[in-house]
């Protein structure tokens, strides 16, 4: 049964389908995924002022990531040619977001993963849904490699972003700004790893300009983790180091997407520090409810560097992703908060510590 706009949100492959590559029925596989909420921000004018500010919150997908929308239609399409398998190389994301739509299209799911180096969650995700894991003596460039070269020689289907279905999907988060808002923002900030995302949004961008949906187009705003930033130095960075493993990329594949889109859009790649990806990941949290993971606060992070550097006026309307869930990374979040107080089940005891 096909839902409609009328009733559920039947998934971004049934709700955009005048917008998306050609794909039967019978191989659409959908967890609900996109439709994620533009959050306005409330609390924060101390620091943005008059500029409107918004989070797409993409961590509301169904792994907890933006991921989910590129997955939906790589693996619809590979159910489509008939494939048995996927792979893929992982910072985390993009094996939970996998193994999932895998176990859902009854395919095996392989995934590579840097040992030790990615978020306790997005781990337990990958090996709920049954993927088989390998973690690599190796950086998540490296894994990228062996994947690519498997899915030539053997029959799996690569599902990376270098899959161009993946774009197609992840396009739509675009889409969904533009229909929320009325309009397209003045600017749109992203963390930038393998910078899939921020070619795929202004791949959206542009066809809803092209469509007459809009008539302005935004300008693109990509930020790297300083350890991990080989857009912004200009070549590759072999051993990259961020807290922020989602994007710890030391060359990314969709390098050459990523100029053409802060190019074409007269935007930025840039880069912010660990420590600022952690403060602005514990101002969003605090101040406005919203957990995202450290790797989404990079895009807060680098839009409070450019309000800093006075490159935003007030009026403009910004919209920053945060691209997957804080409950994704537990260690990060409780290694950056103030430790709970333990104390005896004494109601005088915690009123007194309690100030009350
Ligand atoms: C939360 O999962 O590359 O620039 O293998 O998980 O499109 O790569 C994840 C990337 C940003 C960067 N935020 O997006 C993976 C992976 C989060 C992410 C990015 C990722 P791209």
């Amino acid at each position: 049964m096909q839902l409609t706009r009328k009733g559920l949100w039947a998934g971004l492959i049934n709700e955009f389908r005048e917008h998306l590559p050609e794909i039967s029925d019978d191989a659409i596989t959908t967890l609900h995924e996109g439709n994620t909420p533009l959050i306005e921000m409330v609390n924060l004018r101390d620091i943005f002022g008059a500029i409107r500010v918004l989070f797409k919150f993409e961590g509301l997908n169904p792994t907890g990531s933006f991921k989910d929308r590129g997955m939906t239609f790589a693996v619809s399409k590979a159910r489509e040619e008939g494939a048995k398998a996927v792979i893929c190389a992982s910072t985390g994301n993009t094996s939970a977001s996998a193994a999932a739509y895998a176990a859902r299209a009854g395919m095996k799911a392989y995934v590579l993963v840097p040992d030790g180096q990615i978020a306790l969650g997005k781990l337990s995700q990958a090996m709920m849904h049954g993927a088989l894991v390998l973690q690599i003596k190796g950086n998540f460039d490296e894994a990228l490699e062996i994947v690519r070269k498997i899915s030539e020689e053997r029959p799996v289907t690569l599902v990376n972003s270098v899959n161009p279905y993946r774009i197609e999907g992840q396009k739509t988060a675009a889409f969904e700004v533009v229909e929320h808002l009325g309009y397209a923002p003045t600017y749109h900030f992203l963390p930038v790893g393998n910078a899939g995302n921020i070619t795929a949004y202004w791949k959206g961008y542009k066809e809803y300009k092209a469509k007459g949906m809009i008539s302005n187009l935004p300008k693109m705003m990509g930020f790297q983790a300083e350890g991990a930033a080989p857009i912004v130095l200009g070549h590759p960075v072999e051993d990259p180091q961020t807290i922020a493993t989602a994007i710890k990329i030391g060359n990314p594949a969709s390098w050459a997407g990523a100029l053409a889109a802060r190019d074409e859009s007269g935007g930025f790649i840039g880069s912010v520090t660990d420590d600022e990806i952690i403060e602005a990941y514990k101002l969003v949290a605090s101040r406005e409810g919203v957990f995202c993971e450290p790797a989404s606060a990079a895009s807060i992070a680098g839009a409070i560097k450019m309000k800093n550097e006075g490159v935003l006026n007030d009026g403009d309307t910004i919209v920053c992703t945060l691209t997957g869930h804080g409950l994704k990374d537990p260690n990060t979040a409780i290694n950056s908060s103030a430790k709970p107080v333990k104390i005896a089940a004494d109601t005088k005891k915690i009123l007194k510590l309690m100030g009350l």
